[in-house]
């Protein structure tokens, strides 16, 4: 009886592993799909790989970037952007003038009819200022875009490193 039962245990110990290991993966799994880019869509304009970047003292100001496709016939405008966690979000673009990166806050950010308009580093960026709390990576910040023709979009942007992958749908299926 006595090897027996002590087999029993060790069959037990490892089932507990198992168990352990799949909650594991199955915690990765789950983590690998919030980082997926969401897309998120108004009447016309939809946003996608939307990401921020973190924010280590909380009295920097942050930026946000994200891909906006206007899929109306008439040029839109992002004209405002708000967030509960941002006492005020502008609308920046960086020029070179004169050599230098300069950075300077716009009215507004254009995406023609029918195209896309990549707000990333060196170009459009949202810039949060104010913020209520620091940025970790893998928090997600509440924005509200507002549109000139488009309505409201809400978003949630994840905090991340460095740009999410491009989903790409040019390459190997059509649809
Ligand atoms: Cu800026």
């Amino acid at each position: 009886m006595w090897p027996t039962s002590v087999s029993l245990f060790q069959q037990n110990k490892l089932k507990g592993f198992t168990v352990k290991i799949k909650i594991i993966s199955s915690l990765f799994f789950f983590v690998s799909l919030l980082s997926i880019p969401t897309a998120y869509a108004g009447e016309a304009i939809s946003v996608t790989q939307a990401w921020a970047r973190p924010v280590i003292l909380q009295n920097r100001p942050g930026a946000a970037y994200m891909t906006l496709k206007n899929d109306s016939d008439q040029e839109d405008r992002l004209v405002k952007a708000s967030s509960p966690q941002a006492e005020r979000i502008e609308l920046h673009v960086h020029r070179h003038q004169d050599g230098v990166m300069k950075m300077e806050q716009v009215a507004y950010i254009p995406i023609a009819a029918h195209a896309t308009t990549e707000i990333k580093p060196g170009g459009y960026h949202l810039m949060l200022f104010g913020l209520s709390k620091k940025f970790a990576v893998g928090d997600m910040v509440p924005l509200t875009l507002t549109f000139a023709h488009g309505g409201t979009v809400d978003l949630n942007v994840q905090v991340m490193k460095k740009a999410p992958m491009k989903m790409d749908h040019g390459s190997g299926m059509d649809h």
